[in-house]
């Protein structure tokens, strides 16, 4: 039995899911309830130390880290296979989870803190603020969460986000841009299973446009994501409508204040 450690339109959750949905497992889901701080619960923190999730489950023995996990997924269940054979194309493969997980993942973390988690912050009591903030001690984590708690789209993590999109949609256009469907080539791969939660969170934030104006690849590329009936299995579908108008509503808030940073990011402005 699979079982998957969660919380509702969690991105990173998203990618372990969209994976298990490709293949088309069963599994079963344990939510995590994040502003609740149940992640922090010594329960949870033996199965992910991080207190973070997604934490998967399987044969009593427990997997961290979802591009981890998906990996784990796909070799554990090869139908259909998301890793390419050839060992250079598994390089970029993993060339993509890197650009993710080291830089996109903060970045979304941020800008989505930014426009909605901060204002659901500030509902809080400060004891409650603080467990949250202190997470499981780390330093870095409680520097980011409080200087866009503080700050909002003006944190410098706001900008390392904004940077960080900047250049992986370069990237992105350029890869597609030979005459294929998906990023490596004329097959799906963690590649883009990677990547696309986080091109899904922009885009119901009412924010992908901020970054894309005229690249063409990218469009056809993201049309041809939300036609996957696996994406609105993992992702659309677990959604509740007023968590949709939510995000659009609170990106749009932040949008123009975006905006001006990319474009000083743009034009050499440093953060
Ligand atoms: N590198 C980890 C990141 C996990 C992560 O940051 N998860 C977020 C949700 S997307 C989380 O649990 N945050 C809770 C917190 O920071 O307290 C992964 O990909 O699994």
């Amino acid at each position: 039995m699979l079982t998957l450690y969660e919380f509702g339109n969690s991105v990173c959750c998203q990618k372990v899911r969209l994976t298990l949905s490709l293949k088309n497992l069963e599994w079963q889901s344990v939510q995590v309830n994040l502003f609740k701080s149940e992640q922090y619960e010594e329960k949870y923190l033996k199965l992910n130390p991080k207190g973070v999730v997604p934490t998967l489950v399987h044969d009593n023995r427990s997997v961290v880290e979802s591009t981890l996990i998906c990996e784990y997924l796909d070799d554990i269940y090869p139908t259909p296979k998301l890793t390419p054979q050839d060992p250079y194309l598994k390089s970029q493969m993993r060339i993509w989870s890197k650009l993710v997980d080291e830089g996109l993942h903060e970045g979304i973390s941020e800008i989505s803190f930014s426009a909605m988690f901060r204002e659901k912050m500030k509902n809080m009591t400060p004891a409650e603020r603080e467990v949250r903030l202190r997470n499981v001690g780390d330093q870095k984590r409680y520097d980011r969460f409080q200087s866009t708690f503080e700050k909002g789209v003006e944190s410098p993590f706001v900008g390392y986000a904004i940077q960080a999109y900047d250049r992986a949609f370069v990237l992105l256009e350029s890869a597609l841009s030979h005459d294929q469907p998906w990023i490596l080539g004329q097959e799906l791969t963690l590649a883009d299973v990677n990547l696309i939660p986080y091109v899904a969170r922009l885009h119901f934030l009412d924010l992908l446009n901020v970054w894309l104006e005229d690249q063409a690849h990218i469009k056809k590329w993201w049309t041809r994501v939300q036609g996957l009936p696996q994406f609105h299995q993992s992702i659309l579908q677990p959604m509740k409508a007023i968590e949709i108008q939510e995000m659009q509503h609170y990106g749009q808030l932040i949008a123009p204040q975006i905006k001006a940073r990319l474009e000083a990011f743009r034009t050499g402005v440093k953060f």
